[in-house]
């Protein structure tokens, strides 16, 4: 009953309403059917479902240095399908290339996913060993 994503409305606006409605309602202690709890057992509770909203789970897109893809080539990559300058994406490029593997961006899976596989098609298409994955945040 301490649910925290549960609202409710105690007896007293539930008489309220009723009483606004033109019904008879019976008052705390006015009966002797009290329940285990000492609460009278004409006691109306209301519960109402709390809507939840979910984050969308996000995503890294990695990219992987190798030692023969042309920097250029990666450059081009980056200012194409990821929307960079060609300042950010020499940038990127150049911290691939020296630290292994750099965050290209975090996205949502599908974007993610679809990012993912451009990098990878194109990059194949061009017979380059360049790598692309993603992995949950
Ligand atoms: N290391 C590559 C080279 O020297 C360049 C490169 C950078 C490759 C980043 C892949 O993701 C990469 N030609």
């Amino acid at each position: 009953m301490n649910d925290p994503w549960i609202d409710t409305i105690e007896q007293s606006d539930v008489e309220a309403s009723m009483i606004a409605a033109n019904t008879i309602v019976m008052s705390s202690d006015d009966d002797d059917d009290d329940d285990a709890d000492g609460r009278d057992g004409d006691t109306a509770l209301i519960t109402k479902a709390k809507p939840k909203t979910q984050r969308p789970s996000l995503y890294k897109v990695l990219l992987l240095n190798d030692d023969y893809t042309p920097m250029e080539f990666v450059v081009h990559v980056l200012e194409r399908i990821f929307g960079m300058t060609n300042a950010q994406a020499l940038e990127l490029m150049l911290t691939v290339h020296r630290r292994g593997v750099a965050v290209v961006g975090v996205f949502s899976y599908e974007v993610a996913e679809t990012k993912v596989t451009q990098v990878m098609d194109y990059a194949r298409r061009n017979q380059h060993p360049l790598q692309c994955t993603m992995e949950k945040e």
